[in-house]
């Protein structure tokens, strides 16, 4: 399959998160997209470097005072003192109800929480950079499927489906997969199915495309009465305004066993297949791993290719966005058995 990879990826390497208000190592680490790298290179497969600038996209996806901030983040960070180099910034607060979200502070760490929908996305010297590559190289993947390639996949991170309109979360920047989808619409697609299969619900790919009908959104998630990100991924959120009965949630309570997992896949099928689309962009979290550090559900490795083999059978051409997944070292058997699925069938 068509691969595109991210060469800047292992700029944004920050060192630890928050777990119950320890400072852990990131899970959301470069080895993650080393391992997939290594194993697609050991079957021969060619990883092209994105060719496409996503700017224009990024602008159709997010608000520009979002991406103007992200982009000199980590300079400013640094202007407020040299040291801060070896530091990781972190939000401290954040404008919840009654707190205006209209203005926008002086102070960083403001911006900051302004920005962010969490305390659990850590940035470091590298992260925008890292984060445009692998949207310029989800764009790349989506121009080429628009031109007539089956399917093509962009393999990156950090991932980007907790990325909203003008935040970040979830270890997420720029939503790649709505980039993708925008690519697709842009280039003469009429409608397309966006299937997020994350372990954790897509908030941000949800919020970009809720009030639209050009972009039906399911996914397909642990349940966010106690899953991240809790606030979204709901079974009432259909979608609003012209995108009223566009955007299909399933969740599913964590200890789901891969049978009943298979069960939903099969209900956002036949979703995609009644509404109709033209494309397919899949937002390929791998998280659904039975050997999942943070995730609950119990995929085993095989049943990654019946994911693959299940989506091609939808017959539409298809971009593979990878999200999380953070069993670092099964990442690349589970990734390459969903495009050989795919290419199976
Ligand atoms: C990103 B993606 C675990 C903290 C979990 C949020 C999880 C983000 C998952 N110690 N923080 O959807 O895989
Ligand atoms: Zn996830």
């Amino acid at each position: 399959m068509i691969t595109y990879h991210n060469p800047l990826h292992q700029g944004h390497a920050p060192a630890h998160e928050f777990f119950r208000g320890e400072r852990v190592p990131c899970f959301e680490k470069p080895a993650r997209v080393d391992y997939v790298e290594g194993a697609l290179r050991a079957r021969g497969q060619d990883l092209m470097t994105p060719d496409v600038d996503s700017a224009p996209v990024l602008s159709q996806v997010h608000a520009p005072r979002y991406l103007a901030f992200l982009q000199t983040a980590w300079q400013q960070w640094l202007a407020l003192d040299p040291a801060n180099a070896g530091v990781q910034p972190f939000p401290s607060v954040w404008p919840v109800r009654t707190l205006r979200s209209d203005l926008v502070p002086e102070n960083f760490v403001a911006r900051l929480g302004l920005y962010s929908m969490d305390n659990g996305t850590p940035m470091a010297s590298g992260t925008w950079a890292a984060a445009k590559a692998g949207a310029d190289a989800a764009a790349s993947a989506a121009t080429l499927v628009a031109q007539g390639a089956r399917a093509a996949f962009c393999c990156t991170r950090p991932p980007g489906h907790h990325a909203g309109p003008d935040f970040m979360g979830g270890y997420c920047f720029l939503n790649n997969a709505a980039v993708a989808a925008q690519v697709l619409r842009n280039q003469g697609a009429q409608r397309v199915a966006l299937l997020d299969v994350d372990y954790h619900h897509g908030n941000g790919t949800q919020s970009i495309f809720y009030d639209r009908a050009d972009v039906l959104f399911i996914s397909i998630h642990g349940d966010p009465r106690t899953e991240y990100p809790f606030y979204l991924g709901h079974p009432d959120e259909t979608g609003v305004g012209e995108g009223a009965g566009f955007n299909l949630n399933l969740p599913l309570p964590a200890g789901t066993s891969a049978t009943t997992w298979f069960d939903a896949l099969e209900s956002a099928c036949a979703r995609i297949a009644s509404q109709g689309a033209d494309a397919l962009v899949v937002s390929l979290g791998l998280d659904t791993f039975e050997g999942d550090p943070i995730s609950k559900f119990a995929l085993a490795s095989a049943d990654f290719t019946r994911v693959g083999e299940r989506l091609a059978r939808l017959g539409l051409p298809t971009v593979f966005v990878l999200e999380g997944g953070y069993a670092a070292a099964e990442l690349g058997t589970n990734a390459v058995n969903v495009l050989d699925g795919f290419e199976q069938v």
